[in-house]
């Protein structure tokens, strides 16, 4: 039973505490300077691990905690889904506490840029027979069905291989709900492929079944010969199977997405096709490096591609190179509003996340406009010697310094 008496001393610390995270979760956040044109980045995480309440991290009983130690740390509060919930900005939030394990989170705001604020509680997510050792990185979509599911990485032990301990293996979990507070699990997804991670539901039926974006892999970490983001169609959610999945979008050599790659958020629809944002890796001396890259499908058979700028859109910069696993830009939600504004809501090097603001329209003409990759050094200049013909013709005629 805790008690209801506190010292002096004890009281201040608490307020203290107490005072230092409304700060924290108050501060306004600004849009950076500059930019590309095509999004703003903005100046302050909007979630950290410090913007976790200071009651799920300390115990506040002075007769239990004398010295006001924080017990029970958060680690990170990173790759959050989100969603547009009766006029707020919703996040689902990876966080995950100093003993490794993740769970999800609910950080509500008013404006989508500043003031997120956990709800008092953590999801109490349900479990299937098979427990979960590690739940992370939720994709929310709001399906036309009238749920909105949440699919997320469910790991576990690798039981085939008891001797090695690092052995895991990767499945994608499935839950649903109405409200975001009561969550229904359903079974895991099954697929023929191995592992699964980064596994998303398209928001539409396509001919009566569900499509899932997949990423196929051969091993925990690497995905061997996955070839890339896959699409499969399910009869049903309640007992989700993939027979057959086709690859959308292909790794490829010298590209930003060598090594692997894994579909973002659910898509947003718009008059000229689905929007993707996705995530590319590439290997390097320092490790891999994480970029977000942007594509397009087709309305009607959205695992076909329309559009696929070349290079990256957001890559890590400044201090959100550094981080528990660096050089890593991750995103699995983002938020179209009323007006057409776009939120995007990235992690940083699995540690903490951001916002970047942009507006559907800007990111059409973005990725309708932006030349695709020419693959070759050659093709590169080519691309850009046509841009610098036809500006130099400009500059001439506009007689500017
Ligand atoms: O550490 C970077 C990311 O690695 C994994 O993503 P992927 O399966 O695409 O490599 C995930 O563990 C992700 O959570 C993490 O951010």
């Amino acid at each position: 039973m805790a008690t209801t008496t506190l010292s002096t001393a004890f009281r201040e610390q608490v307020k203290e505490l107490l005072t230092k995270h409304e700060q924290l979760v108050n501060a306004k956040n600004e849009p950076m300077q500059g930019g590309n044109g095509v999004y703003q980045r903005w100046k302050q995480p909007v979630l950290t691990a410090a913007h976790t309440p200071v009651f799920w991290r300390y115990d506040l009983d002075e007769e239990a905690n004398p010295y006001l130690m924080e017990r029970q740390g958060v680690n990170a509060a990173f790759n959050a889904g989100a969603i547009y919930w009766q006029g707020k900005y919703l996040m689902v939030v990876r966080v995950e506490g100093d003993d490794r394990k993740s769970f999800f989170a609910i950080a509500e705001s008013p404006n989508g840029v500043d003031q997120f604020r956990f709800w008092d509680y953590p999801i109490t997510m349900p479990e299937t027979d098979v427990p979960d050792t590690n739940v992370y990185d939720m994709r929310l979509t709001a399906h036309e069905d009238g749920w909105i599911y949440g699919l997320f990485c469910t790991e576990r032990k690798d039981q085939s291989r008891p001797n090695d301990i690092s052995a895991a293996e990767a499945q994608c979990g499935i839950a649903r709900t109405k409200d975001l507070k009561r969550w229904e699990r359903l079974p895991d997804l099954i697929t023929y492929s191995g592992q699964q991670r980064n596994v998303v539901l398209h928001p539409e039926f396509i001919d009566g079944k569900y499509g899932l974006y997949t990423r196929p892999q051969d091993g925990f970490i690497s995905v061997g010969s996955g070839g890339g983001i896959g699409w499969g169609l399910t009869d049903t959610m309640e007992k989700a199977e993939v027979n057959a999945e086709v690859i959308v979008d292909t790794k490829v050599y010298h590209t930003i997405k060598e090594v692997k790659n894994g579909q973002g958020p659910p898509p947003i629809k718009t008059d000229q096709g689905w929007l993707h944002l996705a995530h590319g890796v590439r290997n390097t001396a320092a490790g891999l490096r994480y970029v977000l890259y942007l594509f397009m499908t087709d309305l009607q058979q959205p695992w076909k591609i329309t559009h696929a700028p070349a290079g990256h859109f957001i890559a890590p910069k400044g201090e959100e190179r550094v981080g528990d696993v660096s050089n890593v830009t991750f995103c699995n939600g983002w938020i179209v509003n009323e007006q057409g504004e776009v939120f995007i809501y990235y992690a940083s090097s699995d540690t903490r996340m951001h916002v970047a603001s942009s507006t559907v329209d800007k990111l059409l003409d973005y990725v309708v406009n932006t030349p695709p990759d020419g693959l070759r050094s050659a093709a590169s200049v080519a691309q850009r010697k046509q841009l610098i013909d036809k500006n130099l013709n400009l500059l001439n005629q506009l007689n500017l310094p």
